[in-house]
């Protein structure tokens, strides 16, 4: 969404060094002894070298300048202004997936400046529970008839990527894939529990290309100017998940206090900068997020800072590209992005053939952050050694590893249920 352009210009301008010419012919590296030697930034010192030593240190001064640094290197801002929000309920059904579930659509109309984008959200709901229910949320990757096999569901948004060439996978909308991710929402298994699941296709917020800000909600800020600062698609699509808190405040269905934000993958980078922004949402869960999500950037193994600017640039804002093959420059790395979620519990998932995504970094960030945790007498985790798959730590930090490649699966639900119903003191 950013313009292309001004992309390609800018590694020209500041990444014409030797390392940015080797990376053209980089091969990614998987293996852990080539990795560079680096020293993580610590999130308990802050920008003028003072120690953080408690919780008020952390929330007044610590966490603001760690947030402010991602805003300003790596997500990019967020407007500043609110829009308006009008709330329509399209469709009830109190007899959905044979009578367990109940299922409504409501349309999210956000305006500003004489012009409103509809947002299309997919609850279900279980049907005996005492109301209001805690609830799971989730932008999913191709539209919000692809998350069950009912046909009741409209085909939700729909856009033409016009980049193919790289082979990246297409998320497009269609009718032909009805039902397409059933395994990765487990809705059944959710509201089994007693939570309720919703869902939004990420495309309707932002179309996932680059189109110089033209599509999704940034036709609302069309006056905006763009800078290198300005918001990348993650952070669009967190803005957006702030939208869908906004509306659960004003529907008595859902307990608005115990929504756990999960994603996937793009989208699992999303629910922890959603997470980071927003501290509406109670837990965060990061299912396989990798680069620009959980893994640390500075171990670049597997998908680079460099490689993911060169294939998806529109994701983050521009001065993310100043840290192309040189990850030691970045203020920040991903350990201080899950510390942002402490006091709230925050769960990290890597699945272990998912080897681009690096699940032994986004082992590291989640131990890393821990000391942010003890600052508030909460546990993280406690050991640099990560535990074998399928053995999840669950304190106020959780990880699992899973066998299996990059995807949502039934024991990554069952753990974050697990993890929420701790929490929750079910
Ligand atoms: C990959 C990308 C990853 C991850 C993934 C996804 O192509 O390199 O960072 O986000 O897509 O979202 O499925």
């Amino acid at each position: 969404m950013l313009s292309r352009m001004k992309k390609s210009l800018i590694p020209l301008i500041i990444g014409l060094n030797v390392f940015a010419l080797n990376a053209l012919s980089q091969e990614a590296n998987y293996d852990e002894s080539k990795i560079p030697a680096y020293t993580l930034p610590d999130p308990l010192l802050s920008e003028t070298g003072m120690p953080i030593r408690d919780s008020a240190l952390w929330k007044y001064k610590r966490r603001p300048e760690i947030l402010e640094l991602f805003r300003k290197e790596v997500y990019g801002r967020l407007p500043e202004e609110t829009v308006s929000a009008s709330y329509t309920v399209q469709s009830l059904d109190e007899n959905a997936l044979g009578g367990k579930a109940i299922r409504k659509e409501v349309t999210i109309t956000l305006s500003r400046n004489g012009v409103s984008v509809p947002l299309e959200l997919l609850i279900f709901l279980p049907k005996n529970a005492a109301k209001p229910v805690p609830a799971f949320v989730g932008l999913n990757f191709s539209g919000n008839h692809t998350v069950s096999n009912d046909p009741a569901v409209p085909v939700t948004g729909s856009w033409v990527r016009n980049n193919t060439k790289s082979g990246i996978a297409d998320h497009k909308a269609r009718e032909e894939n009805r039902g397409m991710s059933v395994s990765r929402w487990q809705i059944e298994r959710v509201i089994g529990r007693g939570y309720a699941l919703a869902t939004m296709y990420y495309g309707d917020i932002d179309p996932d290309y680059d189109d110089g800000f033209k599509n999704g909600i940034h036709q609302l800020f069309a006056d905006k100017n763009i800078t290198a600062e300005s918001w990348g698609s993650i952070a669009s699509w967190a803005w957006g998940l702030s939208r869908i808190m906004d509306y659960f405040e004003t529907d008595t269905d859902i307990d608005h206090g115990k929504v756990a934000l999960m994603g996937h993958s793009r989208l699992g980078k999303t629910s922890l900068w959603g997470g980071a922004e927003d501290q509406r949402f109670a837990i965060v869960i990061s299912n396989d997020s990798g680069c620009g999500g959980a893994a640390l950037s500075r171990r670049a193994i597997g998908e680079t800072v460099w490689k993911i600017n060169s294939s998806f640039p529109h994701w983050f804002c521009d001065n993310f590209l100043r840290y192309n093959n040189n990850e030691n420059e970045i203020p920040v790395d991903q350990h201080m992005l899950i510390s942002l979620m402490a006091p709230r519990p925050v769960y990290v998932a890597s699945a272990e053939e998912d080897s681009w995504a690096d699940p032994k970094g986004e082992f590291l960030s989640a131990y890393y952050a821990s000391p942010v945790y003890h600052l508030f007498a909460l546990k993280g985790i406690d050991t640099e050694k990560m535990p074998a798959v399928k053995n999840p730590i669950m304190n106020h930090i959780g990880y699992h590893i899973r066998p299996g490649k990059h995807n949502v699966t039934e024991y990554d639900w069952d753990c974050y249920l697990d993890f929420a119903d701790m929490h929750y003191g079910k």
